[in-house]
């Protein structure tokens, strides 16, 4: 029988004929990346916030957002929508490495996303294989992945094969160092009536003790049952960091969050093994890498790394995996309309981080009930540029012929 299986005249001989001829029209067809649109978007926020860098004198306050979105079109008619984003500075060089990128990608197979993403990587070898420019390759993985799901009809957290519908959610722009203690429980109310589940709060305040007062302040207010979890944004040095965690035990916090310097992996470690309280970092690494080392040595209790940061979803999902192997929680910073769908993909606990932030700059809304944020169920990511962009956007460019 075995025999007879191998035998490859049971193999339809070519050129087929019949029924396999019939079945033709199913083989895989490359399809060609023939447009490419880039566009430089600054969205000023509401009110510009400070966390604890600001307070230390090390960053001036947060007034708006940099982003870089790319529209890809194919030959055969598909489409797809990604992006990047930087903080402060950093803008204007993501986008002029998008546009040294873009024409590498023309006539390319939008399919071959892992080979494209080695390509743009190996053009970007002299500027190294983190921070700025995998963040612009971040910008066409993401839209890659969208024209991928789109084009399979389902959403990107289908299409990567979901754990979850709905994802457990936080929210973090009511809790920052600029607001007093009041309005933070004030904002951290409408967010819960809201059904966002957790509260995260910006702690690493040069004065220690307002810091406590604050998170004590939080907890009395919502009670024992409440997700809360506090922000460092890296202030503390080792030995605070110690001495304030240990301050924290009594608060039962989900998790503290950049305690040290983003880079000290051998003192989160440190950190983490001494304190029953979750560690969390990884908003600031710049490569896959950088989140893999903290993973694998066991530095981290929460894995918060950011696609746009690290590179899209191709280095987003290789941390994932090293993250899922070990069973940690993760919580991705930042961006849920990206992450919304890489958190319901992950076997373990996964939190997304509510931001209104972006919202303004996307024709559709995510839904939460229940303390959850929901998939959404459009194909791909299900994001499309709101009409508001045009007046946010301070530089376009095309590549290729548009459809
Ligand atoms: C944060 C920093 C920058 C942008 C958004 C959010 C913050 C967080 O560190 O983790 O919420
Ligand atoms: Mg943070």
């Amino acid at each position: 029988e075995l025999d007879r299986i191998n035998r490859s005249t049971d193999y339809p001989a070519h050129p087929l004929t019949g029924e396999a001829a019939a079945r033709m029209s199913d083989l895989y067809e490359a399809d060609r990346i023939t447009w490419i649109g880039l566009r430089a978007v600054e969205l000023p926020l509401q009110r510009p916030v400070s966390d604890a860098k600001v307070l230390t004198g090390r960053q001036l306050p947060l007034a708006s957002v940099r982003l870089l979105f790319v529209e890809l079109q194919s030959q055969q008619g598909h489409h797809g929508l990604g992006f990047s984003y930087s903080l402060r500075t950093g803008g204007p060089a993501q986008y002029a490495h998008a546009r040294e990128l873009a024409p590498l990608l023309l006539g390319e197979d939008p399919s071959d996303i892992a080979r494209l993403w080695s390509r743009l990587s190996w053009a970007s070898a002299s500027i190294g294989r983190s921070g700025l420019a995998v963040q612009s390759i971040a910008a066409f993985d993401t839209a890659l992945w969208d024209l991928k799901a789109r084009r399979a009809g389902l959403p990107l957290a289908k299409l990567l094969g979901a754990h979850r519908d709905a994802v457990p959610c936080y929210n973090t722009s009511g809790g920052y160092l600029q607001a007093p203690i009041e309005e933070v429980i004030e904002r951290a109310e409408a967010s819960r009536a809201r059904g966002i589940g957790g509260i995260k709060l910006k702690v690493g305040q040069p004065d220690h003790c307002a810091d406590l007062r604050r998170v004590a302040a939080l907890r009395r207010h919502f009670g024992d049952e409440a997700a809360l979890m506090v922000d460092v944004n890296q202030q503390w040095d080792r030995t605070t960091a110690a001495r304030m965690g240990r301050a924290l035990e009594e608060f039962d916090l989900t998790w503290i969050e950049e305690p040290l310097d983003a880079h000290d992996l051998e003192g989160h470690a440190a950190l983490a093994a001494q304190l029953i309280t979750p560690v969390g970092t990884g908003e600031m690494l710049g490569s896959a890498a950088e989140a893999c080392a903290f993973v694998e040595r066991g530095a981290v209790d929460v894995i918060m790394h950011d696609a746009p940061r690290i590179g899209g979803f191709t280095p987003f999902l290789q941390v994932a995996e090293a993250a899922r192997r070990r069973g940690i929680v993760m919580a991705p910073h930042f961006v849920m309309e990206l992450h919304i769908h890489l958190a319901a993909a992950y076997e373990h606990a996964t939190w997304v981080e509510h931001f209104e932030w972006l919202e303004p700059l996307f024709q559709e809304r995510l839904e939460i009930r229940d303390g959850c944020m929901q998939v959404p169920t459009r194909p791909g990511l299900g994001l499309s540029l709101s009409e508001q962009v045009a007046g946010w956007t301070l530089a376009s460019d095309a590549f290729g012929q548009r459809g």
